[in-house]
């Protein structure tokens, strides 16, 4: 007889996703294959996606078929899924294309976010889901129709009101956001946008349900009790992904809601791994045997490739370096006397770049103070994408 429902919590697929140039699609389809066998082995009930499917609101043809052929094959496997919008996805899309045909086949998505009463809590065979799709701030305080004196109201602040919100009618069993919580370690990928610190919401501020499935870190990670973040499907980006670990969480909770849901993290490899190799050009002009040595170590890694060069340039080392298949990028750095060897990372947002901008500029302190004008450029900027992407 069964005792308990299991449940496999997976999320962060960026179907679609490119890295310097590279499709990674095909290496997110076998991660996706590798999940379905799961589905089968560990004999599966209901699959929860917490957001980022897609990695662009306007993805490509491969990447949609992708996404349609994963669930309607759980749909033939007779296995339910639930899933919600990332701030990768186009929350619209998912709202008025994908609900309403992969509804048809029993499977539960949700783009835009919807309170209790209007299905944001869904009830299957008495199980009790809260799918909250993910919402910037801008959304988050027009949603909860906040007057203009609270607009700036903490995210975490308006994000605990919504949560408790969907407990109103008793807490939810199953939660799935999108969302940082604060603390969490990023796995390497991430918006830059949607990581600043206004932006994350504090343990404490989750319900107590009996579990929360959480997108949007990509890190396998257990951020409270009852929440867990699985990572990303693949390392999407050179830098912490390189050694984040990613994988699915399978949970089995008991039909008796007395006993605690039991979370077994499974770490997984999938995807083609990630790194980023040091040289210094005066490594390299030591000896022949040397310059082998390394250029082979390169050449040999199964991957793909970042290599960052310190010392003059070198033009022959650079286009032997841009010509190795699996080398995506070539940097290169002046040597510095005593530099640690530590690339900077390149600013990867907008906002790095113009955080970058007032330091240098001598206009961190000031009035406004530096991060006040970065808060207000990312709030412009993402405005902006809002409006290109027809949402409001
Ligand atoms: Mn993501």
């Amino acid at each position: 007889m069964k005792t308990s429902l299991r449940l496999l919590h997976t999320a962060d697929w960026h179907l679609g996703k490119t890295l310097k140039g590279v499709d990674r699609t095909p290496e997110v389809a076998s991660a996706l294959e590798e999940v379905l066998r799961l589905v089968r082995s560990e004999r599966v009930d209901l699959v929860l996606v917490s957001g980022d499917l897609m990695d662009h609101p306007q993805p490509s043809t491969e990447a949609e078929a992708l996404l349609v052929e994963f669930f309607l094959r759980l749909a033939e496997a007779k296995v339910s899924a639930m899933a919600i919008a990332g701030n990768h996805d186009s929350g619209e899309r998912m709202e008025r294309v994908y609900r309403q045909l992969l509804g048809r086949f029993g499977v539960e998505l949700r783009g835009q976010l919807a309170f209790a009463h209007e299905g944001g809590v869904v009830d299957r065979g008495g199980l009790r889901v809260a799918l909250v799709p993910f919402l910037s701030e801008r959304r988050l305080a027009k949603t909860l129709e906040l007057p203009p004196e609270e607009r700036h109201l903490a995210y975490a602040e308006g994000m605990r009101r919504l949560l408790a919100h969907l407990a109103q009618e008793g807490t939810p069993d199953v939660y799935l956001a999108h969302f940082t919580v604060a603390g969490a370690r990023v796995g390497g990928g991430e918006y830059v946008l949607h990581l600043a610190e206004h932006y994350a919401v504090p343990p404490g501020a989750l319900p107590g349900a009996r579990y929360i499935a959480l997108g949007h870190l990509h890190a396998l990670q257990q951020v409270a009790e009852n929440a867990w973040y699985p990572g990303s499907l693949i390392p999407l980006d050179f830098g912490a992904s390189e050694r984040a670990e990613r994988g699915v969480v399978l949970v089995e909770l008991p039909l008796d809601r007395h006993l605690p849901a039991r979370v077994h993290p499974m770490p997984t490899n999938w995807g083609k791994p990630l790194r980023t190799f040091r040289v210094r050009v005066s490594q390299v002009q030591e000896s022949p045997g040397e310059r082998a040595r390394i250029l082979g170590e390169i050449e040999a890694f199964p991957g793909w490739a970042r290599v960052v060069v310190q010392g003059p340039m070198h033009l022959e080392l650079r286009d032997t370096l841009k010509e190795m298949e699996r080398v995506l990028e070539v940097a290169w750095e002046e040597e510095r006397e005593g530099d640690g060897g530590e690339a900077h990372p390149p600013p990867s947002a907008l906002e790095e770049a113009y955080r970058q901008y007032l330091m240098e500029a001598g206009r961190w302190e000031g009035d406004p103070p530096g991060e006040e004008l970065v808060h207000s450029f990312a709030e412009l900027r993402q405005e902006v994408e809002e409006h290109e992407a027809g949402e409001d």
